[in-house]
């Protein structure tokens, strides 16, 4: 085989180990949802993907299911293998006992447990290593981990329904059908790939949303529900609240809003998280750093204007996912996001774009 026939097939195997690794993605808690392809000949002799909570890692089960197969094996790793001695031991020296040749890595691991260390013990060992194989699209993948140890706050990603005229509701109007089933299920397994999700207390005034993933066999999947709501207005009767013990909610609120309101929250099963400025509203950065410190990588942002807007203008979305509906809503009653077609222009690049049904949906990052 030449160099170059080789690298094709590089990609494609690493390709199909980042597409593993999705099968786990907002499962694994504060670990990352990496995996392995074991290929030896250029047959898949062994698969792994990180187990649901973190543990065992990517390489030991795919190691496993190889067997001695694995000696003289290419692995696959979409995150450079692990150096570290922790809950399990490394993920390089199980490579290295298991008789791999060669082992063709996605990512570098930022944890400095790791960084670099995975590698030099697999070159030790005498394992070819190749880095950065689809570096970037394992890093896409990733982003809430790398993006999580890189800034101390989880990735955000902001969902947006808008009409064909621009706007994200109608106002007074409670929930408008903006967007197609397609794009309503898509926007469920975005939830179910999310650990949490946010809304302001405007949008559960007017919606009485649930916020859960119900696509049908991913309803154990639904996201932590954040609310922010520094005055705690959070109705009990809401369906929120009443799903509170089922599907945890987590109320940013301010530490001074009234004791009882709070205890009553509590009682019913939700968290208060006080995080404040000095004149009683929530400061977007600071909960963001608290939501990470509580394990949160991926967030998910989904409305309505004035959270949306909020979180732009400060600067704090990674990712943009807009679902762009056939109708119109019309001028005098619309509800716009202020300045988004401005934010995209001058902050986002176009990612992927697809035809969900008769919608268009636009997935927009912003350059690190
Ligand atoms: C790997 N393979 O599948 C994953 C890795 O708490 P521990 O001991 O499980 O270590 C967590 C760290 O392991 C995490 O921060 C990241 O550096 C790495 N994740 N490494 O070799 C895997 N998920
Ligand atoms: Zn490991």
């Amino acid at each position: 085989m030449t160099g170059s026939e080789q690298n094709a097939l590089d990609r494609r195997f690493m390709a199909a180990a980042i597409r593993l690794s999705r099968s786990h993605q907002g499962l694994t808690g504060t670990n990352p949802s990496v995996a392995t392809l074991i290929v030896k000949h250029g047959v898949i002799v062994g698969r792994g993907v990180t187990a649901i909570g973190g543990r065992p890692h990517a390489e030991t089960q795919a190691l496993a299911e190889a067997g001695e197969q694995a000696r003289g094996a290419t692995a696959y790793v979409t995150l450079e293998p692990c150096a570290h001695h922790g809950k399990t031991p490394p993920c390089a020296d199980a490579l290295i006992t298991a008789g791999v040749a060669r082992v063709i890595s996605a990512t570098n691991d930022p944890d400095d447990r790791v960084s670099g260390k995975g590698y030099a013990i697999l070159r030790a060992g005498g394992i070819e290593v190749e880095e950065n194989i689809l570096g970037a699209v394992a890093a896409d993948n990733l982003a809430g981990y790398l993006i999580r140890s890189a800034k101390k706050r989880p990735e955000v990603t902001l969902k947006l329904a808008l009409s064909s005229d621009g706007f994200i509701g109608r106002r007074g109007d409670g929930q408008v059908s903006i967007t197609g089933p397609v794009s309503r299920s898509q926007v469920h397994l975005m939830r179910a790939e999310s650990d949490a999700i946010l809304v302001g207390i405007g949008t559960v005034l007017a919606d009485d949303p649930q916020l859960t993933c119900r696509l049908p066999g991913l309803e154990s999947r639904s996201p932590i529900r954040v609310v922010l709501d520094s005055r705690l207005r959070l109705p009990l009767d809401s369906t929120l609240v009443r799903s509170a013990r089922s599907v945890p909610v987590w109320v940013a609120g301010s530490a001074a809003a009234e004791p009882a309101k709070r205890q009553a929250l509590v009682a019913a099963g939700c968290r208060i998280l006080a995080t404040e400025t000095d004149c009683g509203a929530t400061a977007l950065p600071e909960l963001l750093d608290d939501l990470a410190a509580q394990g949160i990588s991926t967030l998910m942002v989904e409305g309505g204007a004035t959270v949306a807007s909020s979180f732009l203008q400060e600067g704090l979305v990674d990712r943009l996912a807009l679902f762009e509906g056939p109708i119109a809503i019309g001028d005098s009653d619309g509800v716009a996001v202020p300045e988004l077609h401005s934010h995209i222009a001058r902050e986002f690049k176009l990612l992927r774009e697809y035809r969900f049904g008769e919608d268009r949906y636009g997935e927009y990052i912003r350059p690190r």
